[in-house]
């Protein structure tokens, strides 16, 4: 076999390399024997080498299997477990994971004493993971560490969940599911733990400007330092499970990571709308109240939240009679969903321990709760918003069917078609379980602040989970496995699942979505919010975005009318705020706030086939709608480094939004292409260094310009609209953004907007569109059925009335149709040009039908 010979030479190289550290006293006490050279990986045994260095102490795990496996042309899975005995694994969900083997490119070697391992991308030769033989590497119990040193400078990114900029500065970071109200309430530094742990990371080269990834698959708490050249990962517990993701762009090492974790769940179509919530709707006619309000000032709303308010004494699924009455609420909820609206309510993780509560009388007979480690056949108790409080542990076999049926009986009370969970870090108001003290275990591996440890604001570490598994090990697990247990509620409805949950894991958003948590109405954290919508997505969870306006503190006109013009632009658009804050529901400030909120809700609207054909390729594929331009530009390291000034939505839109009080305009950097206005088809004069000043109007539109090339959808009746419901009748005009010689593409995907696995079953209508500019006697429109696997409802169907073209240099004269035989014939249409604007439009009197084509 040609390939061993190969690897030995490698080898060969790499032992002289770390051959030199050996005298020097081994930071790295394991050496590699029993080394196996496959097709698609490599094995060895790694044996502690107690040399020099002090006997191993008796948490030392001395014999290591490590196990390298080339998945795929661009991955490669680095695995380090204990010989001789399970350690704690995350229970794994990778359905798609399948073994190809390596087509040349990327190559691994490896040394043997000390162990060490590289892996090399061989389109330019650049060290993507180096376990350096001659740095610190240990893999005790409770206390393993390895560092990557890449020998470059690198710039790192993901690793949530906290609050960051993009590029996370320098530091050691602690991942580990944290209710952390907000990083400004404890005095820490803005970047500590959060909601979520997503120990996924991508590396920018900083000279290169090429990507690779790696998911570290623990979810122990674990702390990782960026160093200017390196990462080091230090985890309490778990193995070492590395996936690295190859790239060369940032882009292809999303695909590459999704590819592995599951394309995100499909979300409901209605659910791209706009969402209005509140803590504080304190009784049923508040909110009642508010969609009243909706309605009188013409404002269009897809959902209507309920926080904690409607629980009687804060017990889930259960309304307060007084204040929330069973009667009235069935009567709202129905009035929403006649109007084509949506009710969402929260639901805690903590389910209240009161003997007279249903919900709590059966998680005890099915025995579903995490135990108490110091009672024998005791829950372990938490204080949650209820007061004393059981969780669910969620590898005991029966939580699937408790949390089902628990969903499926608060259906039967009020018709909710989505839920919010929150406080599943899972969140504790005091730490450990009540009437014992917290184990105390591994407090010196992390950078905790002082007083603070495992336990703090946590259940007990030590309580238990099904087999014995610890709360240590399971911690940061309990919202992804909450959502993905509650996904099956709505998937055994052949509903899609439209969960938003506050904690996340790698592997999430196959099931779940998540909104970024409790911010505060400042204008640092609306922009922290954009870094945190491209995290997001990058973890495999693009239906994400922040409470607009903010939720902590008070907001104002202007914040809140810039956040409304970004925060529709999120994927998951939702206003929500504090019960302690000032109002800030869009009639709050008076007739401007409710100006923005109108056009940006409808501005939203009229981009929705846009948004929802990307959102449903993306669940079938990976990837990202809302990103960096960075992403589509990635010659353009300025566009990184200045990440958060604009945004793409897809690969055709850049939005730039207004991140500063008191201004009205300023100079924004664009990518280098050919841009237009989206609104006006106004051709966009760029600089050298790639700027244009940009009028940012409030109220008014965000800005949103288009690149040539593309095609997008516009939903006709986005002005009248009142939900996204209504814009399924709707017809729709194609902006065709020619440039000199450019064809233009686009699509769209239609389908019933409900049904879960609609794209796995190819239940949905796609049809592209191309244009071809020929310079000669005609110009054509091809419209193709790519899919034709949905049956439209009465009245539903893209239908075409308008094309609108911009960069158009020459006024269009008459429109043929071509039949199959290519045969014209004309059809009647009204035709514009603008030779200033350069701008086109033909209105057609008969709609074209996706199987049609125009000239
Ligand atoms: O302890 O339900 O992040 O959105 O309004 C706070 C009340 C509990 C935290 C959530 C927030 C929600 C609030 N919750």
């Amino acid at each position: 076999m040609g390939r061993v010979t190969a690897f030995a030479v490698l080898i060969g190289c790499l032992a002289l390399t770390s051959a030199t550290n050996l005298n020097q006293g081994r930071d790295n006490p394991y050496d590699l024997s029993n080394i196996v050279y496959m097709t698609n990986g490599i094995t060895a045994i790694a044996t502690y080498h107690l040399g020099n260095l002090q006997a191993a102490n008796e948490t030392v795990i001395t014999k290591l299997f490590l196990n390298i496996t080339y998945d795929n042309p661009q991955r490669v899975r680095i695995r380090i477990t204990d010989m001789q005995n399970t350690r704690f694994e995350v229970p794994y969900d990778f359905t798609n994971y399948t073994i190809q083997g390596n087509a040349g490119l990327y190559n691994v070697t490896i040394s043997a004493n000390p162990m060490g391992i590289q892996v090399v991308r061989q389109s330019d030769n650049r060290v993507i993971f180096f376990l350096d033989p001659s740095l610190w590497f240990s893999y005790d119990d409770q206390d393993i560490l390895f560092t990557s040193n890449y020998g470059y400078g690198i710039n790192a990114l993901g690793l949530g969940e906290r609050i960051t900029s993009f590029i996370i500065p320098q530091g050691t970071y602690t991942l580990w599911a944290r209710d952390r109200p907000s990083p400004l309430d404890d005095g820490q530094s803005q970047d500590a733990n959060m909601y979520s742990s997503q120990p996924f990371y991508m590396i920018i080269d900083q000279e290169t400007g090429q990507a690779f990834g790696g998911l570290l698959y623990n979810a122990n708490a674990m702390s990782v330092v960026i160093g200017p050249q390196s990462l080091t990962f230090r985890t309490t517990g778990g193995i070492i499970d590395m996936w690295l993701f190859i790239g060369p762009t940032p882009e292809q090492v999303v695909f590459q990571y999704h590819q592995l974790i599951g394309p995100p769940v499909e979300i409901p179509y209605w659910s791209l709308g706009w969402h209005q919530s509140r803590y504080g709707y304190v009784n049923v006619s508040m909110l009642q109240q508010v969609f009243d309000n909706y309605t009188n000032n013409q404002l269009p709303l897809d959902a209507l939240w309920n926080d904690i308010d409607y629980m009687s004494a804060y017990e889930d699924f259960m309304f307060d009679p007084v204040t929330y009455p069973l009667n009235n609420m069935t009567q709202l909820v129905d009035a929403l969903l006649a109007t084509g609206k949506n009710y969402i309510p929260i639901v805690d993780a903590g389910i209240a321990q009161n003997n007279s509560d249903p919900f709590y009388i059966n998680g005890t007979s099915s025995g579903v709760w995490i135990q108490n480690p110091y009672t024998k056949n005791a829950a372990c108790v938490g204080q949650v918003w209820p007061g004393n409080a059981t969780f669910i542990d969620w590898l005991n076999p029966n939580a699937k069917n408790y949390w089902v049926s628990s969903l499926n009986t608060f259906q039967q009370t009020v018709s909710f078609s989505g839920i919010w969970l929150d406080m599943n870090e899972v969140s504790n108001f005091v730490s450990g379980c009540v009437g014992h003290e917290p184990t105390l275990i591994n407090s010196t591996t992390m950078p905790w602040t002082p007083g603070q440890d495992l336990n703090t604001n946590a259940l007990d570490v030590a309580a238990t989970h099904q087999n014995g598994v610890t709360e240590y090990n399971m911690h940061s697990l309990y919202g992804y496995l909450e959502s993905k247990t509650a996904a099956q509620y709505f998937i055994q409805k052949q509903t899609r699942p439209f969960i938003i949950s506050r904690s996340t894991f790698p592997g999430h958003g196959k099931w779940a979505s998540k909104w970024l948590g409790d911010n505060y109405s400042q204008w640092s954290f609306m922009e922290y919010s954009i870094v945190g919508i491209f995290n997001f997505g990058m973890f495999g969870i693009p239906m994400v975005g922040a409470d607009i306006c903010g939720f902590l503190g008070n907001t104002n006109l202007e914040l809140c009318s810039r956040w409304t013009q970004l925060g529709t632009m999120y994927p998951f658009s939702r206003n929500h705020n504090d019960a302690n804050s000032i109002p800030q529901e869009p009639w709050a400030f008076g007739p401007l706030l409710i100006e923005t909120n109108n056009v940006s809700i409808r501005n939203k609207y009229m981009l929705q086939l846009y948004i929802y054909t990307h959102m449903m390729k993306i669940s079938s594929e990976g990837g990202q709608l809302f990103k960096p331009a960075y992403w589509e530009y990635p010659s353009d390291m300025n566009l990184l480094y200045n990440a958060t000034s604009s945004f793409m939505l897809g690969k055709a839109l850049i939005v730039h939004p207004c991140l500063w009080y008191g201004i009205s305009g300023s100079t924004s950097f664009f990518p280098d292409d050919m841009w237009y206005n989206l609104y006006s088809g106004e051709y966009v004069f760029l600089d050298y260094e790639n700027s244009a000043y940009l009028d940012m109007p409030w109220p008014g539109l965000i800005n949103i310009h288009v690149a040539q090339g593309f095609i997008i959808p516009i939903v006709d009746n986005y002005m009248s609209a009142m939900s996204l419901r209504d814009t399924r009748y709707s017809n729709i005009s194609l902006i065709i953004v020619q440039g000199p010689g450019v064809e233009a593409t686009g699509s769209v995907i239609f389908d019933d907007g409900s049904t879960y696995g609609n794209m796995a079953n190819n239940n949905y209508l796609e049809v592209e569109y191309q244009f071809f500019s020929h310079n000669s006697t005609f110009d054509y429109l091809t419209l193709q059925q790519l899919q034709s696997g949905y049956k439209r409802e009465t009245g539903e169907w893209p239908y075409i009335s308008t094309l609108i073209f911009y960069g158009c240099t020459a006024a269009p004269e008459s429109v043929f149709k071509l039949s199959n035989g290519l045969v014209p014939t004309y059809i009647p249409a009204n035709v514009y040009w603008s030779a200033e604007d350069m701008i086109c439009k033909i209105w057609l009197k008969n709609y074209l039908q996706p199987d049609e084509m125009a000239t």
